[in-house]
């Protein structure tokens, strides 16, 4: 069909596309895009040369995978480039080229490179190489050299030989089946069951895609509060649709298996591990499962714990229960992933000790396809934590890292906080479990005790918000925690300054600026919620805002005045050797630098000890005015961000950037409510006057006491709770 337009309404026409045309520019920077922008290249002679260096491609193979190598490559290149790129089919001429023949690679040993690993090599006569033993090794090299170019990197004299060095690299959706999302803050899950399998949302494959880019190879669907329904036939096809979906982004799908799955959904009256009816069951559940799914990879389990299920039910060890799943999953390679997240409601024992108390006895007592998954600190994903006693503990057993990406206790999505530097931080620690240079990175990737089955988790932060992380700023968490269990090598700094360039741009003040602001933001929310050691002062139920006063739970170990153990004396809790003694599960020196006041770094002091409040500080400050003084800096450094963002109105895109200002006003509120009601609360014990550097709190304890009421709302709660 034709259409006719008159003079005028053409020229109307015209100005309604061009004004179009800048409404779907500027939409399409909500932040769906992620770090996959793929915006033009602003430097006029980069880009020159990379048009010059890069106008045809060709990649090996016909696959489900290869194709999308080459339209990642076509996305890309025709993006960054803004220029046409050919895909050269009969592979004559092309400056590009991705192939799995690596042996014809001169002076290259394929034993240099994992499965999973892929070189990419420059030189003047034959153009640009990208090989890897798999398809999957060729869409992370792929995606590599795009992050070149999109960081604006040299090309000419690459030689690059990357490895991960994880295994299972593995996103945990704590989602339900009915799309809430336990401390998720980016709104609902992603997972729409009700329309699976049929329905295929685009989200799913933005999703494979995404991770795939930085190197992410599995994904836990569901809540280690586990459903056992996700296990019915009903469910599984859905599960089905969405391993199908990620198989040739190189994505494996794993499940939550609830403990008590043979009862509730099995119909038998027990799910004891030893009872030969319940093997039977999880075998044949096993065999199901992988009728549907040839290369599921197997199951998380959340067992006794939190009122969770397990094999302590029926008298029975976490061994028993693990192993039992393990020897169902084993003829078909599947792994299972046993939480060691556990603390009794019986136990008089410290709670950061129970976990090392309860898994280290069965070291040596699992089935060789289970992995223990420890969290990065003993009690609970809080601001800072000294790094978990398990580390390095069970040498005879895979312990693999679980981390948290979703900002459960820290300022959930209302608040920017980097959290690649508090990884690092434990990665990095020494257990010297084997001695000095035991650090915690050896023992998840399995190198210290040399064990081949390796992994790291992170609990997503993944939601239907249309930037899907909720804080524009939270998607630099996704993205760090990929590139880190890709490479515990890289520098936070390194991944914050990729992270700003392909996701605002590569203008070099507003890099610097925004990776600063990074850089600082971890230190800056532990300084305003939980200086010197402090923990789970967080209010209750959601943990969102402060609620040190809060002791009326049902758990003495729930509650924050547990953790605190503020009294006339002083703050922090004793776990030297005359306190609980949690420093004996760390091995010499840790254990005797930790049982020391003197020794202990003032970031773990009040994990640690139990100090006065006028025990002098490093500062020469005593104990309570460096606590004022700690809350206070926070708060000034927010202001600084609030400065830093303002500075940058204009380098960035209109839309984010007044998301971003936003937040930062709700971040300074949030971080003068906690400096208030602490330092508030805190008084009560202390009796001394707040510091002249701190700005008084305005409002009285019993005001701080009614607003953390007032939030019943605050998303990410628990449904049960
Ligand atoms: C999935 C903390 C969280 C819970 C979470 C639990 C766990 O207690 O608050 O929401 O439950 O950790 O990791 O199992």
């Amino acid at each position: 069909m034709l259409f006719y337009f008159p003079r005028p309404v053409k020229s109307k026409l015209i100005l309604f596309i061009t004004i179009l045309a800048s409404a779907i520019q500027s939409y399409a920077e909500n932040g769906y895009d992620l770090w996959l922008r793929y915006q033009k290249i602003e430097n006029p002679e980069m880009l020159a040369h990379y048009r010059e260096t890069i106008h045809s491609f060709s990649v090996e193979g016909n696959s489900p995978t290869t194709e999308i190598i080459k339209s990642e490559l076509e996305r890309g290149l025709i993006g960054l480039l803004d220029t046409t790129i050919k895909t050269d089919e009969d592979n004559s001429s092309v400056q590009l080229k991705l192939t799995r023949s690596i042996d014809e690679i001169e002076g290259f040993a394929t034993k240099e490179l994992h499965d999973e690993g892929y070189i990419i090599r420059s030189s003047n006569l034959s153009g640009i190489i990208i090989a890897s033993p798999t398809e999957i090794g060729l869409l992370y090299g792929t995606f590599h050299f795009l992050r070149l170019l999109q960081t604006q990197q040299e090309i000419d004299q690459l030689n690059i030989i990357d490895n991960p060095k994880v295994d299972r690299r593995i996103l945990n959706h704590w989602d339900n089946l009915d799309r809430t999302s336990e401390r998720g803050y980016a709104g609902f899950s992603i997972w729409d069951w009700h329309k699976l399998p049929v329905y295929l949302d685009k989200r799913y494959t933005d999703y494979a895609r995404a991770n795939a880019s930085i190197g992410i190879n599995g994904t836990v669907l569901t809540n280690v509060n586990a459903n056992a329904l996700i296990l019915t036939p009903q469910y599984l096809e859905k599960v089905k649709a969405l391993a199908d979906l990620f198989r040739p982004y190189g994505i494996k799908v794993y499940l939550t298996a609830r403990f008590s799955a043979p009862i509730e959904i099995g119909g038998l009256e027990t799910a004891d591990p030893l009872e030969k009816s319940v093997q039977k069951w999880w075998n044949e559940k096993a065999k199901e499962i992988y009728s549907y799914i040839p290369d599921f990879g197997g199951f998380l389990v959340k067992a006794n714990s939190e009122g969770q299920p397990g094999p302590q039910n029926y008298g029975r060890t976490h061994a028993d229960g693990a192993n039992m799943l393990a020897e169902a999953l084993q003829p078909f390679g599947g792994i299972v992933m046993w939480r060691a997240f556990v603390y009794s409601n019986e136990e008089p024992v410290d709670r950061a000790m129970q976990a090392y108390n309860e898994f280290k006895p069965l070291d040596g007592q699992f089935e060789n396809n289970v992995i223990v998954q420890v969290k990065n600190g003993p009690i609970d994903f809080q601001p800072r934590e000294p790094f978990h006693p398990l580390f390095g503990a069970m040498p005879q057993t895979p312990v693999m890292m679980e981390f948290q990406i979703t900002q459960e206790y820290l300022g959930q999505a209302t608040q920017m906080v980097y959290l690649a530097p508090m990884y690092k931080e434990v990665l990095d620690s020494d257990t010297y479990a084997k001695g000095k240079g035991s650090p915690v990175a050896k023992v998840i990737d399995g190198s210290l005790f040399e064990h081949d089955l390796n992994g790291i988790a992170g609990v997503a932060n993944i939601g239907t918000d249309i930037n899907w992380t909720g804080h524009p700023m939270a998607q630099s968490n996704w993205y760090a925690f990929g590139r880190l269990t890709w490479n515990s090598e890289l520098t936070a700094r390194t991944i914050a300054e990729e992270w700003v360039r392909m996701t605002f741009g590569n203008e070099g003040k507003m890099v610097s600026t925004i990776c600063n602001m990074l850089m600082s933001s971890w230190e800056t929310s532990i300084n305003y919620m939980t200086p010197l050691g402090l923990n789970h002062l967080m209010a209750t139920g959601h943990h969102y805002g402060p609620g040190p006063w809060v002791d009326y739970l049902p758990r003495a170990d729930w509650n924050p005045t547990y953790f605190h153990r503020a009294d006339k004396e002083g703050v922090g809790f004793d776990r030297t050797e005359k306190g609980s003694n949690a420093v004996n599960q760390y091995f010499s020196p840790l254990s005797k630098v930790f049982n020391s006041r003197k020794k202990t770094p003032e970031k773990f002091l009040l994990w640690f000890h139990h100090v006065k409040w006028d025990d002098k500080m490093k500062s020469d400050r005593i104990l309570w005015e460096e606590l004022g003084w700690k809350y206070q800096s926070g708060i000034n450094e927010v202001r600084t961000f609030i400065d830093q963002w303002e500075s940058l109105k204009g380098s960035i895109d209109d839309e984010r950037h007044q998301q971003v200002s936003m937040l930062l006003q709700i971040q300074l509120d949030e971080a003068i409510w906690w400096k208030d009601a602490c330092m508030t609360y805190f008084q009560t014990f202390s009796e001394m006057p707040f510091p002249d550097f701190m700005v008084t709190p305005t409002k009285d304890l019993e005001y701080f006491k009614k607003k953390e009421k007032s939030t019943p709302y605050a998303p990410g709660t628990r449904p049960q709770w």
